[in-house]
């Protein structure tokens, strides 16, 4: 079965989406996701100009072989474009394999390791108080999970907090410029710990309670966090600082119990394997889209099980339904799933051009024993919401030095 065609389409549904398809001569097709939040057309540039020309007339069945040719074959390896470029080529040939297969990926994969996958919500307030009213709302659709955020008085719009926007697939659009917010480790501090004790006056023990500290903590202050929410009994705490020197990590484990997740913004296995074979973390929250797709998330997962670490892929609205099918089939199958983020599937435009088979009731989600991916791209659709130019925003300390947002 050989590759004839690889297209790339960007669209606009709220926020930016690149989507590549794959042609063969078989007459079947695959689609894979390769958004890159704020730099997508250096995807799609990498995509048409250097990519596709290289894989037309291979044979599609050989994932493995085009896998290591687009990482190894490439001399520079790594890096976001790149990878994110080699994800969506890879997601596709996954899903072109199960359908000529007639099986769904999780079966290609090992088969399921349990019935449904269990996600996380997101509750983000503009005080403790409404943060606490909607995670009331998501435990009564039947959520038993849910990451608290909520907005830090004494300071303008930070992540994880809505503002003005409506839901999450407003939060890109109009912005020629990338926005800047501010950040201060004391005010936040104040905060934190208030919103969890509460949350736990509130809701009992039994829900599982999460938080996404966006990186802005230095290894020490993460140490100081994560002590005084112990007693609050997190499922995890999220990238409570940057660990590009994964060592830095020791200095939070040696302080705390609270268990550490990290990996959103990770490309490779290089990026985390210090943090996992020295046990410095519980979960592990590579996305497919950003870290090379289907096969080198089952490389890591793998490799994470050894030394007792849980996968729990990023979920954000800036990974295209496609990115949470191949996830839920990765999900399905992982022996050491922990948990999935989740943000909703989409507003009415991303429904129309990502028709996803999988569902969602009482807090879990299934696959469908659809062939492949089971998740399909309507080009005609895409073509009403174009690209629009758009950042993430940047953020600052209260004197001005940028920070980590
Ligand atoms: C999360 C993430 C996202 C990222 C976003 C950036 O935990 O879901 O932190 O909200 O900020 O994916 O593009
Ligand atoms: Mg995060």
């Amino acid at each position: 079965m050989k590759i004839t065609a690889i297209k790339v389409f960007v669209c606009s549904p709220g926020r930016n989406f690149v989507t590549v398809k794959i042609h063969t001569d078989a007459g079947i097709y695959g689609i894979g996701d390769a958004t890159l939040n704020g730099r997508e057309m250096a995807v799609v540039t990498y995509l048409e100009e250097h990519v596709a020309p290289c894989l037309i007339g291979r044979d599609a069945h050989a994932i493995e072989d085009i896998w290591q040719y687009l990482y190894k074959g490439v001399y520079w390896r790594k890096g976001a474009v790149n990878l994110a470029a080699i994800a969506a080529i890879d997601m596709a040939l996954w899903d072109i394999k199960g359908k000529a297969a007639g099986l769904p990926v999780y079966q290609l994969l090992g088969g399921k390791s349990r019935q449904g996958v269990t996600l996380y919500a997101h509750a983000s307030g503009e005080n403790i108080a409404d943060t606490l009213d909607k995670a009331a709302q998501l435990i009564d659709q039947g959520y038993k999970a849910i990451r608290l955020q909520s907005a830090i008085p004494g300071l303008p719009v930070t992540y994880g907090v809505l503002g003005d926007k409506k839901d999450y697939y407003e939060l890109q659009g109009n912005r020629p410029l990338p926005p800047e917010e501010q950040w201060s480790t004391k005010k936040y501090f104040n905060l934190v710990v208030e919103l969890f004790k509460q949350a736990r006056e509130r809701f009992g023990n039994d829900i599982h309670l999460l938080h996404d500290v966006h990186s802005r903590l230095t290894p020490i202050e993460s140490a100081r966090l994560g002590k005084l929410l112990e007693p609050y009994d997190l499922l995890f705490l999220e990238d409570a600082s940057i660990a590009e020197n994964q060592d830095s990590y020791k200095i939070i484990r040696q302080h705390t119990t609270t268990p550490l997740a990290i990996g959103e913004t990770y490309n490779t296995i290089w990026d985390c394997k210090d943090l996992i074979q020295n046990q410095l973390i519980d979960y592990i929250r590579v996305a497919a889209t950003h870290a090379g797709g289907i096969t080198a998330l089952r490389r890591i997962g793998d490799f994470a099980n050894i030394y007792n670490v849980k996968t729990a892929p990023h979920g954000a609205p800036d990974l295209s339904p496609i990115c949470f099918a191949a996830h839920m089939h990765l999900n399905t199958w992982a022996p050491n799933f922990g948990i999935q983020e989740f943000v909703g599937l989409g507003n009415e435009q991303v429904k129309q051009i990502f028709t996803s088979t999988v569902t969602v009731s009482d807090g879990m989600a299934y696959v469908s024993e659809a062939p492949g991916l089971g998740v399909d791209f309507d080009e005609t659709a895409a073509q009403q919401y174009p690209y629009k130019r758009s950042y993430l925003p940047v953020s600052r300390l209260e004197d001005g030095t940028l920070w980590n947002w």
